[in-house]
């Protein structure tokens, strides 16, 4: 056994443990209060997961085990002082609720290198689908394909106990995720570069052998695909994309169809696909004012007519957050670093000051402010990563950082299967008490 699936297996006892004197002393216990709005709104701000992996703050953003974005870019290992976070460290924390040093860093990335080989069939099942299906459609195709490898399935199969779930799901984890970066970059040079695939370089680590298979081999692409597989990886455990992955492994689904399913509700418009929609909006934009450089009350006009459309302005607004999100400013921070005098982040950079206002005199909205996927694309743009119907594809492969690491928790922990009740419009009416 790996000493980290060693170290996992020692962590899990005790914390599952706690778990289950938590639930046999202290399951009476009220912790939250159920309004008819909540339950109609989509649930928004419900008590209602376990999740170890991340939590986020409305006011302060997301802390990964306890570390926020600029504590990560300072405590995790980097290859060198300047440089971003590698996101292997990062999921070794989630799982472990330990800081690595960089020989844990690794040993981790060491052991994904060896598991990392797309099979045959999963190629040819993804040169199957149609030239023009969604990067998002193959991306879930290709992972649900892979599940025929899974362990967890075939220590089902032969009879192992809940116990031992853990167990072949953590090599599945591992599996997966030393495959994922093969499965997004075969569909990036499928989609855009008529299937001339490029190996994997064994001498690069997790993030820039993603860029390097898309082929894109430069050190500034590198640290921005570093700090962007660090930043989507975790949101706690409510956003649909985790919220998914956990529903359906909770009846017991494989890693790989978990997911997946996860990977559907990312490649919603209201959730991951923001990140396109915003490059695609801003194209608009360019296209209707006329120009590459817009000025502020063009821009502020096009927003306008954005709202009285009956559309949202794709990148800003929060179900959870009421600041500006720090992933943000970490890619905001990233691009006057490295992007300078770029007209398409400019018009990013111009949009951070004439949208909150906007928002905020509509009264409705309860967050103003931008969110990760404002940024995100605009700097893939900088470095001529053009095609955005991509961009939620690369906003997956790090989100299964922070959505398997809680699953292989799932198991560990022994999570019954989610089941909430429901009721009819009668039903509420009644609660309210309307005859
Ligand atoms: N533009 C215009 N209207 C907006 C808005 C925006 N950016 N954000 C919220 N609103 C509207 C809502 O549509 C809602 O209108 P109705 O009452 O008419 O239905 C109202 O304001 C109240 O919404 P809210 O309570 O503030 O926000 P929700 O929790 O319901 O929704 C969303 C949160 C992120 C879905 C929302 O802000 C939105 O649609 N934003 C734009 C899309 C986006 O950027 N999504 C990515 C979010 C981050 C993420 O998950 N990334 O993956």
């Amino acid at each position: 056994m790996s000493s980290i699936k060693k170290k996992f297996a020692e962590k899990a006892v005790p914390v599952a443990t706690e778990v289950k004197t938590l639930l046999k002393d202290y399951g009476e216990k009220e912790i939250g209060k159920v309004t008819i709005e909540s339950m109609i709104s989509g649930m928004k701000g419900l008590p209602i997961l376990l999740t170890l992996t991340s939590k986020l703050d409305p006011q302060e953003g997301i802390r990964f085990r306890g570390y926020s974005i600029p504590e990560l870019q300072e405590k995790l290992p980097k290859l060198s002082a300047d440089d971003e976070p590698l996101p292997e460290g990062l999921f070794y924390l989630m799982l472990l609720d330990e800081l690595p040093a960089m020989a844990d860093v690794k040993e981790l990335a060491d052991d994904w290198k060896k598991r990392a080989v797309l099979p045959d069939y999963v190629k040819k099942v993804l040169d199957a689908t149609p030239p023009d299906s969604a990067p998002m459609a193959d991306f879930a195709i290709g992972i649900i394909t892979l599940s025929n490898e899974s362990e967890f399935v075939k220590a089902y199969n032969a009879g192992a106990g809940k116990k031992d779930y853990w167990d072949s799901t953590y090599e599945d984890v591992m599996n997966f995720l030393a495959r994922l970066p093969l499965v997004a970059a075969y569909i990036y040079r499928k989609h855009y570069h008529k299937g001339n695939h490029i190996p994997a370089d064994p001498n690069l680590d997790w993030s820039a052998n993603l860029a390097h298979m898309m082929g894109y081999d430069n050190p500034e692409i590198y640290k921005l695909f570093r700090l962007y597989l660090t930043i989507h990886a975790d949101h706690e455990g409510g956003n649909v994309s985790a919220h998914t992955t956990h529903l359906v492994g909770s009846a017991l689904s494989n890693p790989f169809y978990s997911y997946a399913a996860g990977m559907l509700g990312l490649a919603g418009p209201l959730h991951g696909y923001a990140n396109q929609e915003v490059i695609a909006w801003i194209q608009d934009m360019i296209k209707e004012i006329g120009t590459a450089t817009p000025s502020k009350e063009q821009i502020h006009d096009f927003c306008e007519k954005t709202i009285a459309a009956g559309r949202v302005i794709p990148g800003y607004g929060h179900a959870v957050l009421r600041k500006t999100d720090p992933r943000f400013s970490a890619q905001q921070e990233f691009a006057a670093k490295y992007a300078k005098g770029d007209t398409f982040i400019q018009i990013v950079n111009d949009l951070y000051e004439v949208v909150p206002p906007i928002l905020g005199s509509i009264g409705k909205i309860k967050n103003p402010w931008p969110n990760v996927d404002a940024y995100s694309g605009s700097l893939l743009m900088h470095y001529n990563i053009k095609e955005a119907p991509f961009y939620t594809v690369l906003f997956g492969v790090s989100r299964a950082l922070g959505v398997l690491a809680s699953l292989l928790w799932d198991r560990a922990l022994g999570l019954n299967i989610e089941r909430p009740s429901s009721f009819t419009l009668e039903g509420y009416k009644k609660k309210a008490g309307i005859e």
